[in-house]
């Protein structure tokens, strides 16, 4: 049995891109896993990446919060900044990293491409590439395997054949016969992965998936896809990106924080549906200068509010991250997400100032 300093079967640093979907429960996972190796292992670290400029990420700030090892990567997808990554895995693992790993915006295709064949030109000894780990959820693999994707199915398909391993995430969610029902699905539309059945939240699969990145290798297959595919062009050009950063100053002592981010959640919900639109992703995070936090997950409008995390004790000062992707123009977006920002902060007398907003379409 490994023991804490046992090192990986080279002793090098090993690196694994988490791809999937928006939603998929990547963060989630790389939190889950960082915690996990840096436990038993060694220094494990994590890299949130996302398009949003000069933003803190929530995906970073909730990593942070719950004591990870955290870094961001922001303004661009790590597959076109590749000195920047190299520079984070250059400098990890000098402070003795042995697992790193890294998400690309939930929408992305082509790390497999870009980033593992970037990495493996100038690989040094140093450094190995771990299997290339794609998630789906049961509800996004559901869609999937109905055709009820619509334009994103594309982008989900595209993902899982770019991976070396696919992990159906959230598995604690499906029962032994649906979960084992999805591998078998995976595995034979995708036969050339390893299928893991994995939940961040119950720890199920986690260790099979920690073993399998450390020891694993990646292929450094090149997947059969057209990147330039009418489909994925009409996909991406639907989808807007916004980030709004803000304190809230809170006017009673008994402020519930995740009843405010519910709320809000839900008001963004119904005007997203109202617009016809759509909202893969939004997040919703907070947290008080003594460190409390909430978090507030919405994974489209015809699914309910999650609280992903409640916040312990009521508050008077907030600082809030909203990011959402979503299927609809950038303009009407940002003028719904304001409006909703501004109608329910409204409804708690909150006092707001806003520190950072960036928003586009990525079909711009
Ligand atoms: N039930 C359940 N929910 C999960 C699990 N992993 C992630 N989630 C939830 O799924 C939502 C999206 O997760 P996130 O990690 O942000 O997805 P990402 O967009 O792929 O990074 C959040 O509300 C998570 O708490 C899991 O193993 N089980
Ligand atoms: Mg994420």
């Amino acid at each position: 049995m490994d023991t804490k300093n046992d090192k990986n079967s080279s002793g090098a640093c090993k690196f694994a891109v988490i791809s999937g979907f928006l939603g998929a429960g990547k963060t989630t996972l790389m939190m889950a896993l960082t915690r996990y190796c840096s436990e038993r292992f060694g220094k494990a670290a994590m890299i949130s990446n996302d398009l949003g400029e000069g933003v803190t990420l929530a995906d970073h700030k909730l990593a942070s919060l719950e004591g990870c090892s955290a870094l961001q990567i922001t303004g661009e997808c790590i597959c076109f900044c590749l000195d920047e990554l190299r520079e984070r895995l250059r400098s990890c693992r000098e402070e003795g990293c042995e697992l790193l790993l890294s998400d690309i915006p939930g929408f992305g295709v082509g790390a497999q491409e870009h980033v593992y064949h970037g990495l493996a030109r100038d690989c040094s000894g140093q450094l190995q590439l771990a299997p290339f780990t794609v998630l789906i959820e049961p509800e996004q693999l559901a869609l999937l395997r109905d055709g009820k994707a619509g334009d994103m199915g594309f982008i989900l398909d595209a993902q899982l054949r770019e991976a070396d391993l696919i992990v159906l995430s959230k598995c604690e969610l499906l029962s032994d016969g649906e979960r084992d029902e999805a591998l078998a699905w995976l595995g034979e539309r995708y036969p050339w992965t390893r299928q893991f059945a994995v939940s961040a939240k119950t720890g199920a699969g986690l260790e099979e998936l920690c073993l399998a990145l450390r020891e694993g290798s990646a292929s450094l297959r090149r997947p059969e896809i057209d990147y330039d595919a009418e489909e994925l062009q009409k996909a991406m050009g639907s989808l807007s990106e916004y980030y709004l950063q803000y304190r809230a100053l809170v006017c009673c002592e008994d402020f519930d924080g995740s009843a405010y981010l519910l709320e809000l959640a839900e008001e963004i919900r119904r005007a997203v549906r109202e617009e016809r639109a759509e909202i893969p992703h939004l997040k919703l995070l907070a947290w008080t200068p003594e460190g409390d936090y909430g978090k507030v997950d919405l994974l489209g409008t015809e699914r309910p509010v999650i609280l992903t995390r409640d916040f312990e004790r009521p508050c008077t000062d907030l600082a809030v991250l909203l990011n959402a992707s979503a299927v609809c123009p950038d303009e009407t977006l940002d003028r719904l997400l304001g409006e909703a920002v501004e109608t329910v902060s409204r409804r708690y007398r909150l006092e707001l100032t806003v520190h950072r907003k960036d928003h586009f379409g990525l079909g711009d």
